[in-house]
């Protein structure tokens, strides 16, 4: 249990990953099938898989923006509770979501860090402008900036690119007193390497996931559950 001193509350970092998403209806990259929207990860996430077949890989990111538009898909209990902590918490608090869809800023989180791409979003190969984009995406789509066909791809990290944000992620997580990471398998990296970061720190580390991690073992406490049983009762703990 995190005991707030009078005079500065521990800065706090979260980690997220698909778990936080899964009961507002988006699937998780790992789940039983092993496929991911029946698409092998290397076709539809890797620069090399959108270099062999452009098509496919905007139809892939194409049906999961669609889905962002599903009235259905709004955000849960546990991406409201993040929300509710970085309002009310004295300390900072900085959401880092590995995830790509819009839900942490549909809740009201701010202080928010997508180090692996947003779906909303696309850049050019050229110039590496990001444009905001919420439709579908072609290879003969033409940015503002070239004024031709073929240079835009979805604002995503792929395997093997460098994640967003790094340095001012890597500063946080030196700084912090309290890492807690959500819904994440901790098997892609770098994220799967923050809990010892911060345990480096000196940070206290939490884990709130639906199963045990191959992580696990390296974290303070680690609480099996769903997000949105585990997250707001944590943050009320927190905010107590
Ligand atoms: C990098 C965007 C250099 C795509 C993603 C060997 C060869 C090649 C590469 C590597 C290698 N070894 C290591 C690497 C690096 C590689 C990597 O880690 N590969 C892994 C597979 C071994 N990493 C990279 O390439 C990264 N870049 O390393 O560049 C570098 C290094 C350091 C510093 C600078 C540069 C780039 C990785 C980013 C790839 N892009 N996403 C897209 O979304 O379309 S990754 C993708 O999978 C997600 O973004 C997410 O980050 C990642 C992991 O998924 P999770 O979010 O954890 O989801 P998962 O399904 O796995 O788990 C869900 C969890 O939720 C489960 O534990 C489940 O129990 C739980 N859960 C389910 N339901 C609930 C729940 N929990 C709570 N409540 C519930 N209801």
């Amino acid at each position: 249990m995190l005991v707030m001193t009078s005079i500065k509350a521990p800065s706090i970092v979260i980690l997220t990953g698909a778990g936080i998403s899964a009961e507002s209806g988006i699937q998780t990259f790992r789940a039983s099938d092993g496929l991911w929207h029946n698409h092998r990860i290397e076709e539809v996430a890797t620069p090399e898989g959108f270099a062999q077949n452009p098509s496919l890989v905007h139809e892939f990111y194409n049906a999961r923006r669609k889905q962002l538009h599903d009235p259905a898909i709004q955000p849960n209990a546990a991406h409201l509770a993040l929300a509710r902590l970085e309002r009310n918490y004295p300390g900072k608090v900085l959401l880092v979501t590995q995830n790509v869809d819009n839900l942490h800023e549909r809740a009201g989180s701010k202080q928010l860090i997508h180090m692996h791409g947003e779906l909303n979003k696309i850049h050019c190969q050229q110039t590496g402008q990001v444009y905001n984009w919420d439709r579908d995406l072609s290879t003969t789509s033409t940015c503002q900036c070239c004024h031709q066909a073929g240079n835009l791809r979805p604002h995503i990290v792929w395997f093997g690119e460098m994640p967003l944000q790094m340095e001012e992620i890597y500063r946080a997580l030196m700084a912090c007193g309290l890492f807690i990471s959500i819904g994440t398998s901790g098997q892609v990296y770098p994220a799967a390497g923050f809990v010892q970061i911060a345990q480096q720190a000196g940070a206290r580390t939490v884990e709130l996931n639906l199963d045990p991690t191959s992580n696990s073992a390296m974290f303070d406490e680690s609480l099996n559950g769903t997000a949105s049983q585990l997250v707001p009762s944590y943050v009320d703990q927190l905010l107590s």
